[in-house]
């Protein structure tokens, strides 16, 4: 069975190590990642968000059984949450971003909590780049982290991946049996991994635990984002975010370094309209 490399973030990382990892496997674990008083507030946080939202997903066919129909996702966090802003300005998980997207060229692609509930069945395994089918290239378009809010145990649904699949050819290769490992990790860490990498959601086979992930991916700037945040977040909590949490979520334009400038309002950056 493959397993992830693993990293302590609670004491001084070899960085290196982790992106040689990343590009390796394509995805590895930082337990540790979240200070236990950030990861309680966040816990606290949403836990009104949780238990108001319904299981499930409204949209008929496909795209019911990808989200799961025993699984809460809740979007539009930066509304609810100082403690999320707070993790979007983290230093490491913006150097993942960096590093492979291009610094100040990509938005956050979505910021959700996925919550798998008892009963749930595995997520059709999947690349998070087959978003945007006809982008996909040698280099990576989008990376994601997926931030452990519970532990995340094999009987819980841990995510599953396929380390090494970034490797594999073809739009969504089968994944052979005994080629995917679990993601299990405690409360407080960090899943980085390659929008390459194949992986899904797991089964929760127990019978009252929930499995509370916050999903949150980058995507280049070219790219049209998952998750509409213009639309949830409001121009007056987009005036009191940071400045890199207001161009990661649109309400600053994207000014490649060739070609056009993107997002704009009256031809100009859609800063202004932030004051
Ligand atoms: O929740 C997880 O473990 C993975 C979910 C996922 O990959 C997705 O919904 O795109």
């Amino acid at each position: 069975m493959p397993e992830l490399s693993r990293f302590d973030g609670g004491a001084p990382i070899d960085w290196d190590a982790v992106w040689r990892a990343f590009e390796a496997d394509g995805g590895l674990i930082v337990e540790r990642f979240i200070a236990p008083p950030l990861l309680a507030r966040l816990q606290a946080d949403f836990a009104p968000l949780i238990s108001a939202h319904p299981p499930g997903s409204t949209t008929e066919g496909l795209w019911t059984t990808f989200h799961g129909d025993r699984t809460k996702r809740i979007t539009g966090l930066p509304n609810h949450s100082d403690a999320w802003v707070e993790l979007l300005c983290d230093p490491r998980y913006q150097e993942m971003g960096d590093r492979y997207l291009g610094a100040g060229d990509y938005w956050l692609n979505t910021g959700q909590l996925i919550c798998i509930g008892p009963g749930e069945s595995p997520q059709m395994l999947h690349r998070d780049e087959l978003n945007w089918p006809h982008a996909t290239r040698e280099e990576e378009i989008t990376v994601t982290a997926i931030f452990a809010l519970t532990d995340f145990t094999e009987e819980n649904g841990a995510t599953v991946i396929a380390p090494g699949s970034n490797h594999w050819d073809g739009v969504l290769p089968p994944v052979p049996e005994g080629a995917a490992c679990r993601a299990t990790m405690p409360a407080g860490s960090a899943l980085l991994y390659s929008g390459k990498v194949i992986h899904g959601g797991g089964a929760n086979t127990t019978r009252d635990q929930w499995r509370v992930g916050l999903h949150a991916g980058f995507c280049r700037g070219w790219l049209r984002a998952e998750e509409n945040f213009q639309l949830t977040v409001s121009l007056e909590t987009a005036k009191r975010l940071p400045e890199r949490v207001q161009h990661l979520l649109g309400f600053r334009s994207y000014h490649p370094e060739f070609g056009g400038r993107l997002g704009l309002v009256d031809y100009d950056d859609a800063a202004r309209l932030l004051g």
